[in-house]
């Protein structure tokens, strides 16, 4: 005869030593499975006697539904502490301080303020920025621009020449984004007023030039555009771009291939003091090349110089955000040095516009 208390003892035990589900499910198949230490004892009931039967029945049954429920305690009990566990294990300190947002830490390069002021201005004019590709062609960067073959102004420029592809055509880093003029005058009928900022390179490497450097330029192309209008444009730009209420200006005669006339600008300043100030003093600095787009440059977009004519103007952007910022080396601009863009950059919702200010 089975010892019953004995076999209850033990699987109690086991029960309770059980610590997860899979060993409380080995011990129920063990115990109550079809073959099951309890199950076979049950079987045992039909080869009794009546009266072994009514004196062992309950006893077997008794034992089955208490090792049934002492089971169901058990993996109620490894449910909630595995529950408990978890909670532990994934809690939040709602108490620790909020991560900042790459929106509050980032900063915007000043290249990229002083490009979006820019075209924050001459976008109020009612300009359109227009953009090309840094890789060009030979024509584009010279020959449409009047730059005759063999002209001393493109070697002036230091061009880097990429490798000639299957067809001989040597392509060309832009030494100036006019190329993008050339491209929007044959896509689009006057009247046009663009504004091109981006990416130019010239083999130019030294503490006041990089080989690669940005610059705007614009264009305006209508019936009567001339050089009044071209004067008005570049001093409202000037003066909305240093934030002064006025500003001397002095053109003199110059020479592009792509303009004629052609004229250099001088702003008025002041170099006495510690840092230079705009729009006061008795100095002068350049800061644009300008002039009435050379007639060649039309017929070579395909428009009639006798119908249309207009002005251009382009400038480094490099150096006048060196001069708005007071930032002393142009090779910092492109170390890619996180603490100088910490201290020189500027917060990206800090967005300018000429009616919320352009570097306020
Ligand atoms: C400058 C100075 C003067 C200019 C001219 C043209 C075009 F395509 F219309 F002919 N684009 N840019 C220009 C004129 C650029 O940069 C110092």
């Amino acid at each position: 005869m089975t010892d019953l208390s004995a076999l209850e003892t033990r699987l109690a035990a086991e029960i309770d030593a059980a610590s997860d589900e899979a060993a409380l499910e080995t011990i129920r198949v063990a115990a109550l499975g079809k073959k099951g230490e309890i199950s076979e004892l049950l079987k045992g009931l039909g080869r009794m006697s009546p009266e072994e039967r009514r004196e062992e029945g309950p006893k077997l049954n008794g034992l089955r539904d208490r090792i049934a429920e002492r089971l169901a305690a058990r993996r109620e009990a490894l449910a909630d502490a595995a529950i408990a566990a978890r909670l532990t294990a994934e809690a939040v300190d709602v108490t620790l301080p909020v991560r900042s947002s790459p929106v509050s830490r980032g900063r915007i390069h000043p290249i990229s303020q002083v490009i979006d002021e820019i075209t924050a201005i001459f976008a109020d004019m009612g300009f359109s920025i227009a953009e090309g590709p840094d890789i060009e062609t030979d024509y584009y960067n010279f020959t449409a621009l009047n730059f005759p073959e063999g002209h001393p102004a493109r070697e002036m420029h230091d061009t880097f020449f990429l490798k000639p592809d299957a067809n001989g055509e040597r392509k060309v880093l832009r030494t100036h984004t006019s190329p993008v003029q050339i491209r929007t005058m044959q896509a689009q009928k006057p009247p046009i007023r663009i504004v091109i900022p981006g990416k130019t390179y010239r083999q130019d490497s030294d503490a006041t030039h990089s080989p690669m450097f940005h610059q705007v330029e614009g264009l305006v192309i209508d019936r009567t555009a001339n050089v009044a209008n071209m004067k008005w444009v570049l001093e409202e730009f000037c003066k909305a771009f240093f934030e002064v209420p006025s500003l001397k200006m002095r053109f003199r005669p110059s020479f592009f291939p792509f303009t004629e006339p052609s004229l250099e600008v001088d702003i008025q300043c002041d170099r006495s003091g510690s840092e230079i100030r705009f729009g006061e003093g008795t100095d002068w600095m350049e800061i644009l090349g300008c002039g009435m787009v050379h007639p060649n440059v039309l017929r070579n977009c395909g428009l009639d110089p006798d119908e249309y004519q207009g002005f251009a103007w382009g400038m480094g952007i490099d150096r006048i955000a060196m001069l708005k910022y007071g930032m002393p080396d142009l090779r910092a601009f492109f170390d890619a040095d996180v603490r100088w863009v910490e201290h020189y950059g500027f917060r990206p919702l800090d967005v300018p516009t000429l009616f919320g200010g352009l570097s306020s």
